[in-house]
C-alpha cells in the first residue's frame, strides 16, 4: 500500500518536454505521479521510457492512463480514479505556427480542454482537495508594447493558440474566483532543453547545426531571424509550476530569465559552439548565414576524434530565409519580468541561456553522432528531417 501521506499528481501532456521533466521532479519529490497519453499508432513515450513502471510492479509510482483532452467523459474517469492532490495542465496543441492551420482542434484541446479538466474537478466535488496548474503563456501578451512584461501588462493575442490559451487562462481565473478552487496561471515564456519538440525554432536550429557539421544535412531554412525571445531551461521553469501549487493562496505568476535575444544570435550561439562562425549577409528573405571561418571546437573532440568539419567550406550559406516559416501574424518581441515569482515563490531561472545552447548542442550532436558512424559503417539509417514549421 502507499503511505496516506504520498501526495498523488496527474500531469496532462506528460510526454511532452515539460511533462517529462516535470514527472521526473516530482517522483524525486516523492510524488505518485499519474499522466494522461494520447493512443497513438507509434510509441510516442520517448521523453518518459527511462520513468517507466511495468504494471506488474508492486507500489508502482509512475502511472500513465489513455485519455485526451478533447474527452470529458474519460477525463472525469480518469480525475475519479485518480482523486489527485494536484493537477498540472500542459496538455496542449503548443505550436503557434500549426494552430493557423488547425485553429478548431487548438481551441478544442487548448480552450476547452481546461474547462473540462475543471468541471472534472468541480463535478466530483474535489473543489477542497485537488490544486490546479494552467501552462498559461507569454503569447497572450502578443505584440503589446511594454517591456518588460508583467503580470500586469493586458493581452492582446495573436494566433489561434494565443486566443484559446487566453479563454484557458480567464476560465482558471474563473473556477478560482466562483469555486474557491485553488487554481494558478504560470505565465511563461519559451523555454527550451534538449528534449524540446524538434519544430520549435531553438531545436530546430541544434539539430540542424548538428547535422550540418557531421556533413549529414546541407542548410537550414528559419523564417524571421528578427524575432526577439526570452528563452529559459524548461528544467527551470518546472520547479515555478510545482513552487504555485504549494504556496498558501493561489495566483498568477509570470516566469522569465529578463533577457532577450533574436533567433539569429541563437543560430549564432549554437553554430560557434561546433566550431563554425557564421556571418550574415543579405537583408530580408534574401539573408544567409555563410561560414565564415571553421575553428577546432572542443566539443565535436569531446565525442569523437574522427569528427571533423572538411565539407565546410569557407563562404559557404548554410542558413536560408524561407517565407514559409513566416507567420499570418507574428509576435516580434518577448520579455519578461520574474519579480513577483522571485518575491513570492523565492524563484529564479539557475541555468543561463549560455548553459541552455550548450546543453542543446551537446546533446544534438551526440544523436547527429550516432547516425553519423552508422552511415560510415554501412548501416542504412532514415532520420526524419521534417521540420516544416
Ligand atoms: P509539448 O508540445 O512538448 O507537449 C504537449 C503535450 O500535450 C504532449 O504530451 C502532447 O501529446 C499533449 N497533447 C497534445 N494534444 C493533446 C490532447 N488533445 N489531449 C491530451 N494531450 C495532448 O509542449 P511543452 O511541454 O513545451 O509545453 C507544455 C505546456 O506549456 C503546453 O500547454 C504549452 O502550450 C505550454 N507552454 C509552453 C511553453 C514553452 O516554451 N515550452 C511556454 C508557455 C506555455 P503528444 O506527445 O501525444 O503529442
Ligand atoms: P513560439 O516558439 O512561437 O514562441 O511558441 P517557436 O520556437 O515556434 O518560435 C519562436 C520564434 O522563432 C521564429 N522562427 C521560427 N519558428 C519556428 N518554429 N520555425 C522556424 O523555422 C522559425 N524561424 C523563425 C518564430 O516566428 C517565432 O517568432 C513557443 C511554444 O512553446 C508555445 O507553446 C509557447 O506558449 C510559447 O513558446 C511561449
Amino acid at each position: 500500500m502507499h503511505s496516506g501521506s504520498q501526495k498523488i499528481a496527474l500531469v496532462t501532456g506528460i510526454t511532452g518536454q515539460d511533462g517529462a521533466y516535470l514527472a521526473e521532479f516530482l517522483l524525486e519529490k516523492g510524488y505518485i505521479v499519474h499522466g494522461i497519453k494520447r493512443r497513438a499508432s507509434l510509441f510516442n513515450t520517448q521523453r518518459v521510457d527511462h520513468l517507466y513502471e511495468d504494471p506488474h510492479v508492486e507500489n508502482r509510482r509512475f502511472i500513465m492512463h489513455y485519455g485526451d483532452l478533447t474527452d470529458s467523459t474519460n477525463l472525469i474517469r480518469i480525475v475519479q480514479q485518480v482523486k489527485p492532490d494536484e493537477i498540472y495542465n500542459l496538455g496542449a496543441q503548443s505550436h503557434v505556427a500549426v494552430s493557423f492551420q488547425a485553429p478548431e482542434y487548438t481551441a478544442d484541446a487548448d480552450a476547452v480542454g481546461t474547462l473540462r479538466l475543471l468541471e472534472a474537478i468541480r463535478i466530483l466535488g474535489l473543489e477542497d482537495k485537488t490544486r490546479f496548474y494552467q501552462a498559461s503563456t507569454s503569447e497572450l501578451y502578443g505584440n503589446t508594447p511594454e517591456r518588460p512584461i508583467t503580470e500586469r501588462t493586458p493581452f492582446a493575442p495573436r494566433s489561434p493558440y494565443a486566443c484559446a490559451k487566453l479563454y484557458a487562462y480567464w476560465i482558471t481565473v474563473n473556477y478560482r474566483e466562483s469555486y474557491g478552487l485553488f487554481a494558478c496561471n504560470g505565465i511563461l515564456f519559451n523555454h527550451e532543453s534538449p528534449i524540446r519538440g524538434e519544430t520549435f525554432v531553438t531545436r530546430k536550429i541544434s539539430r540542424a547545426a548538428a547535422r550540418i557539421a557531421l556533413g549529414l544535412q546541407d542548410s537550414l531554412y528559419l523564417g524571421n531571424l528578427n524575432s526577439l525571445r526570452d528563452w529559459g531551461h524548461a528544467k527551470d521553469y518546472v520547479r515555478a509550476q510545482w513552487l504555485m501549487l504549494q504556496q498558501e493562496a493561489p495566483d498568477d505568476y509570470v516566469i522569465a530569465t529578463g533577457e532577450q535575444y533574436t533567433v539569429r544570435e541563437f543560430c549564432r550561439k549554437t553554430f560557434a559552439l561546433l566550431g563554425i562562425e557564421l556571418d550574415w549577409k543579405g537583408e530580408g528573405v534574401a539573408e544567409r548565414g555563410i561560414v565564415a571561418a571553421v575553428q577546432p571546437a572542443s566539443l565535436l573532440d569531446r565525442y569523437s576524434k574522427n569528427f571533423s568539419l572538411a565539407s565546410l567550406q569557407q563562404g559557404k550559406p548554410v542558413v536560408f530565409v524561407d517565407p514559409r516559416y513566416f507567420r499570418p501574424s507574428e509576435v516580434d518581441s518577448l520579455l519578461g519580468n520574474p519579480a513577483k515569482a522571485k518575491a513570492k515563490l523565492g524563484w529564479s531561472a539557475e541555468i543561463s541561456f549560455d548553459e541552455l545552447v550548450m546543453d542543446m548542442v551537446a546533446f544534438d550532436l551526440q544523436e547527429a553522432g550516432r547516425e553519423y558512424v552508422c552511415r560510415r559503417n554501412g548501416f542504412e539509417v532514415t532520420s526524419s528531417l521534417e521540420a516544416h514549421m
